[in-house]
Parts: C-alpha cells; structure tokens; sequence
C-alpha cells in the first residue's frame, strides 16, 4: 500500500531530491532513516508490542486494538527498538496517527529500550478520528545502539483503535531554527508597577538615537512622555535596546501601555493590589505541592487530587522506605512533605532552604519597618490547618519541617542523628503521573552532612517562631536541631555522590562549610549559646564575601545564616559588621541592576545563565530589599522592587515568568501532574507558580533542538519537556514568596 505522504515529508524529499542534483552545495550531514518499516507496505515487523494488544495491518497503516482500564501509558504500547542514536545529532521524528473513538492521548517517545528507560524525546498529542501528521526534531543527548521509538497508548479507561503509519526517525537533519514569538518590542513589567516605585520599561530597536515614547492610559490619553535612553547592544539578550524611565508619573490605573517606535506594549497596571494577591498565590503553592494528603478540590478548585505516596496502589507508599541497598538495613516512615519540584522526589537539602526562605518570609515580617504579619495570619492561605489560630505560612512550612524531621537516622543506628539526603523513586517515571499513580519504588538515600546541616538549621528556626504556637512542637524541633548538629561535626565530610542522579535529582555539594556556618546561625538566633557564637565567629564564611553573581541557593546557604544574623534580633559581637556586608553586596547588586539595561541585579559570568536563573535574580534582590530593611535607604526599596519587572514581563522573551500574572505568562512548567500541555484534563500549574528561566546549559533534548546557539535570556522555553529551563520547585517559589511579600508591604 502506498504511503499516505505529509506535505511536509514530501517537501523534505523534494529538498533533499534539489540537494543532491546541485553539483556543489553546502556541506551537510547525510538524511539516515533509523526506522526500519516505518511504511507498513507488507507487514508489521520488527514492530513489537505489548501482550494486551493485537495489532496488524490495515489499508496499509499499522492498527491496534487498546484495552481500556490499564493504568500507565507504557502499559499498552507499539514500538521498535534497536535504533541507533548518536550524541549531538539532530533527528526528526515523524508519523501520521488516528485514534477512534476520539479523545484519546498517545505518548510518543524515542528513548532507551532498557533499564533504566530513560526518555531522550516525548511528546503526547491527542489524537482524532480522521488522523495528523506529526513531525519534531529534537537533539540525541547519547550514543546508543539500545534506542526504541515507542508508542504509548495505555491509562484509558475505555477500549480504543490506533493507526499509524510513515513512522520515520530520520537522523542527520539541520537542527529546527526557531523563533520565539516576543510580541511588541516594548517591554514592560506586565502586572503591575507601584504607584510610589520606579517605572521603567526597554525598547529593542535598531535605531541609536532618542526616540519620543508616550504613556497611556486605557481609553488612549497621553497622561506622560520623553525620551528613551540608547545602551547599544545588551550583553544579557544580544539586543540593541533602549530603556524608558516613566517613574515620574505616580498615578494610579489599570490597563496602561507604553507607545514607542510605532510599538504599543502589553498593557499593565500601576497599581499594588496585584502583589497582594501574589503574595499569598506564591504561598499557595505549596500546598498543592503537598505529598501524603488528598489536595482538597474545596479549597483549591481545578487541583484536587488523591494522596501521593501513601500506600494505595499502584503507590507503594512513603510510609516504610528501605534504603538503596547497602545504605541501611532500617525502613522509615517518611510520609508527607512537599514533592520538590515536577517530579516525586523528596529533598533535605532543597527542602531545607524552601522552608527556610518561607520561614524567614515571616520572620521579616514580625522585624522588618514594613512587616505586616497580619498579612500572613491565620486563613490567609486557606489551606486545611486554616482557623486553627496558628498563621497560615507556619502551618504550611510545619509540612515540609515534619517530614525533614523524619528523615532524621534514628538513635542506635549507625549515622545516628544525621538526615538522609533525599527520598525517591528508583527509576525516572514519564509525564504525566499523578502522585497517586507513581508505581515505583521508594528508596532512602545516604545520609549527608549537608543534608543534616539543612535539618539543624530549619529546625532550629522553627524552634523559636513556633514557640507562641506549640512549644511541644518548638522543644522537639530544638531537639532534633542539636542532635543534627551534633552529628554533622562527628561527620563533616559526608558528601552526597554526585552519580546519584537515577530517578531523582543528586543535589551534589562537595563544602559544608556554608551549611555549618547556617546552621550555627540558626542554633545561635534561637538558644544565644556560645558553642554556637563561637562556631560563627571562627568560620571563615562569617567574613568571607558570599554576595556574588549568583547569589545563594540550595548549594550555597550561607547567606540563609548571614540574612537572619543581620536581622533577627541579637547580641553577636561585631554585628555591625554582618549588617555592613549586607548592604555591600546589596550595592553591588544595585550597580549590577543599574548597569542592566533590562534592571535586573543578575549578571552571571560569561553571561552563563545558571539552572533556576529566574530565582536567582529574585534571592539578589531578597539581598537588595533586605539592605533596604536594615537601613531604610530609598535606593534599595527601589532597586527591590524594580527588580521584580524583569519576572514580570521586562525581559527579552516578553513573558511573564510566573503563572496566572501578565498577558503572556509561563504556563507549561515541566511537571508530571500540572500536564495540562500533554494531557487536557490536568490543570496548568497553579496561579504564583514560577518557572526555572533562562539556563544557558540547556540540559534537556527539547531546549536542545530548539535553543542550540541560544545567548543569555534567550535559554528559555514554555515548554513541559523543557526540565532544565521550565520546571517549576519549591525553592523557586519560596524566592517569589519572599519578594513578593516585600513588594506588597511597600505600599
Ligand atoms: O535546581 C537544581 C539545579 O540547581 C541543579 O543544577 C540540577 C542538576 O543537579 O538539579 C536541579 O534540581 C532538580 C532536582 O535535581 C530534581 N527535582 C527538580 C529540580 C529542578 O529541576
């Protein structure tokens, strides 16, 4: 039977035919077809499937009858497997594909056909009864001669019939050159400006000099104007850009926008309310991040769903975890907890800093000039703990605390005291997989002295912002904090492996120098004891410049103990001095932000945009705002909230990196339940989700057949396949959190 050709194949095949007729040419890779009877023109091998499917030909397709009832994608499938892959080469996957009755979703993939199946390209389109043609291209990340093209049908609950055919894996085509779509060259904060804090705005346009720009208010009047100022070519974008400074104007409004060079931006507001509403949806968060809970569809509408990891099949539950083999010969009862990120695992150490950055959130507010805890309180979150007169942010960071706690070795057992780095599956699982739905096993990592350095540092916090609320909780937490301690100095050089990255993050860290010194912080800020001064005063980290381009993350905490010293109060001997490193490295920043013509106080050395950049720019400016909270200069309220514009639209992509915010938001993070992009019946990430951003590293296939080449803030697409430039976490959003928190008391 003849193929039924896609405009597109036969293009590719006229190409290649005008190609090889031109006697000199650019050179090229050959086209090799990796796909053995793709066409189906008289039979079906070497075509595999699983048992529960029957498939065979028909009028030239490949069709399949699908049982329902099946539980995962992979559980009915077609495909074929030994296809060769080679590292850097670029591929096009192309198939037709019919489904009948409609409705149904397939998952195509290219991976590996064994364990651990790792998947190098997917995609889950829903099919129709009339059939499509689908064609990507994606980069290999391997050598292999293992590869499978796959094609997943199962996790329906009615029977279905599949077709396809023209299945080619065609290897050696020219990577995809693709273009973002960026919408107006005028680039604005999205969302919202405050009527008492900076405006500005950047312009891309080839022209060097001034040009006129005019403010608008919705109904079209001119209500400001001026002149741009020309910076030339921005390093961060590659783009010649102008900025705009409108601050002047104090008014505030809704549905502004900002008209230049024949260009009219998307429309904003000039208004605070929007960063109240950010302040909790960002706090929101979490508890949709929740493991061992049902999600209450009541309070969070469109997300509920059932308990992750509590024992129900196909879950095999968190509630009595054995060790990856060799580690320890001891289950434990690690229910609960917030999922890290898109995926399933369990983190101390990125828990750790999450729940710190949350804690100190509140912790600003009871100190901070503009501090407004009631903002926090009790039902601000409505979560289910709402009305039990604790405030809401405690009562959600008290999840994650709980289960950092159980991850603590328990007394007798060897490593005693110290905390298991992480908890997750053994092997990666695809997307989309609801919590509930995850059949893999679970499995205790090694402890390390990182990981335990996180549980001291935390629980020592909670021990004195919980003491009005629970002392019981406040002593255990205390407790747990010194026992920690006290094993990570018998072992302070248990570093997690940096191989361990099968089925769940490694988070590597080869210095836990700046998690004692963050740990000692804490210790000390809760008990004043001089064991823990001592140990402050006598790390090198104490006077070591920790504020650089990067800022501080899950790796580098030692601006988590630096911050608090700074501003919790205390009796430290020299504290001046931590308070005046904090507002040096907050005007170095500032110059960072100033000399940007997009404001942001992120500059990373060679222009490398780090993995979760976007939260790095928001924890300089936690940096920034904190320096205002010590000193209550204007320049570092402005430099804050000025750096918020960049999240929320001024940027070179034009889009607001946090869901639910601006008029063109980020909304397909990488995750395995909020697969709205893959699965039409799962929501988008909820509303204050932020998205990784800008990663020069393009880790993943998908940014790799699409941003190869990329320069800076260009490393960025909304794209669930793209995990290293679009997932959403939480230490991400506790990065929001704080910032937005700050923005809103500024009013
Ligand atoms: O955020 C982490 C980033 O800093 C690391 O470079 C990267 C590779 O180790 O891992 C990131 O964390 C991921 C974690 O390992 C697993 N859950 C999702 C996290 C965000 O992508």
């Amino acid at each position: 039977m003849k193929r039924r050709r896609t405009a597109l194949l036969a293009m590719t095949a006229l190409l290649a035919a005008a190609l090889t007729a031109l006697p000199s040419g650019p050179a090229q890779a050959d086209e090799v077809e990796q796909v053995e009877n793709g066409t189906f023109d008289t039979g079906t091998a070497p075509w595999w499937t699983t048992s529960n499917v029957t498939a065979g030909l028909s009028e030239g397709a490949l069709c399949a009858d699908i049982p329902g009832g099946t539980t995962n994608r992979w559980d009915a499938a077609v495909g074929q497997n030994d296809i060769a892959l080679v590292k850097g080469e670029s591929y096009r996957f192309s198939f037709s594909a019919s489904g009948t009755p409609a409705g149904n979703a397939l998952r195509a993939i290219v991976g590996l056909s064994v364990a651990p199946y790792d998947t190098y390209f997917e995609v889950s389109p829903q099919l129709s009864v009339s059939g499509d043609s689908y064609s990507y291209t994606f980069t290999s990340p391997v050598d292999t001669a293992q590869g499978q093209v796959g094609f997943q049908l199962g996790g329906g609950a009615e029977d279905f019939r599949f077709c396809m055919d023209d299945v080619s894996l065609l290897g050696g085509v020219p990577p995809e050159k693709y273009e973002p779509d960026t919408g107006p060259r005028v680039r604005v904060n999205q969302v919202a400006y405050l009527p008492a804090g900076p405006k500005n705005a950047t312009l891309v346009t080839d022209a060097t000099g001034p040009l006129p720009w005019q403010l608008k208010k919705e109904s079209g009047t001119v209500v400001a104007h001026g002149r741009t100022v020309p910076h030339g070519t921005d390093v961060s974008s590659g783009q010649n850009v102008h900025s705009i400074d409108f601050g002047a104007y104090r008014k505030r409004g809704t549905g502004l926008t900002l008209v230049v060079d024949g260009e009219t931006s998307h429309p904003f507001d000039i208004d605070a309310s929007a960063y109240e509403r950010l302040r909790l949806d960002s706090l929101k968060y979490y508890y949709t991040q929740r493991s061992g809970i049902a999600i209450s569809d009541e309070l969070r509408p469109g997300y509920g769903r059932a308990a992750g990891h509590v024992g129900a099949a196909p879950n095999q539950g968190d509630k009595d975890v054995p060790c990856r083999p060799g580690v320890c010969d001891y289950t434990l009862d690690v229910t609960g907890g917030w999922y890290d990120a898109g995926d399933h695992g369990k983190y101390v150490v990125n828990g750790g800093i999450s729940t710190w950055e949350l804690l100190s959130t509140y912790e600003r507010s009871l100190y901070a000039r503009t501090g407004r805890p009631g903002k926090l309180g009790d039902g601000s979150l409505a979560i289910p703990e709402s009305g039990n007169k604790v405030p809401d942010v405690l009562d959600e960071a008290r999840w994650e605390l709980e289960f950092l706690l159980k991850m603590q070795v328990p007394q007798g057992q060897p490593l005693a005291g110290m905390a298991h780095h992480k908890i997750h599956d053994e092997q990666w699982t695809g997307l989309p997989l609801l919590p509930s739905a995850d059949p893999q096993k679970r499995q205790l990592h090694p402890p390390t002295t990182e990981a335990t350095l996180n549980l001291a540092a935390t629980a020592a916090q909670a021990a004195r912002l919980y003491r009005p609320y629970d002392r019981a909780f406040a002593a255990k937490s205390l407790a747990a904090a010194r026992t920690a301690w006290k094993a990570a100095l018998a072992h302070p050089d248990i570093h997690p492996d940096p191989s361990d990255g099968i089925g769940g993050g490694a988070y590597p860290d080869t210095d836990a120098t700046d998690e004692f010194y963050w740990a000692a912080a804490q210790l000390y800020l809760t008990t004043g004891e001089k064991a823990f001064q001592d140990h402050i005063l006598a790390s090198p980290v104490h006077t070591a410049d920790i504020f650089g381009p990067l800022g501080f993350d899950w790796s580098r905490t030692a601006a988590a103990g630096r911050l608090d010293l700074a501003t919790v109060p205390n009796r430290l001997p020299g504290r001046d001095k931590v308070r005046h490193s904090v507002t040096k490295g907050a005007d170095r920043y500032l110059t960072t932000l100033r000399t940007q013509p997009y404001g942001m106080p992120y500059a990373p050395d060679g222009n490398l945009y780090d993995w979760g950049s976007n939260h790095q720019v928001l924890n300089n400016a936690v940096v920034i705002a904190t320096a205002y909270d010590i000193t209550g200069a204007s320049k570092y309220r402005e430099g804050a909230l000025q750096s918020m514009d960049y999240l929320l639209g001024r940027n070179a992509l034009n889009i607001s990196y946090v869901t639910g915010y601006g008029d063109v938001d980020a909304r397909n993070q990488h995750s395995r339940w909020y697969a709205h992009q893959l699965d039409a019946d799962l929501p988008n990430p909820p509303r204050g989700t932020l998205a990784g951003g800008p990663n020069s590293s393009i880790q993943d296939p998908y940014a790799q057949g699409k941003l190869q080449g990329c320069v800076g803030q260009f490393c960025y697409i909304d794209d669930i396949q793209s995990w290293s430039t679009n997932e959403h976490t939480i230490n991400w959003n506790a990065a929001l959190a704080r910032m937005a928190s700050f923005v809103a008391d500024q009013t």
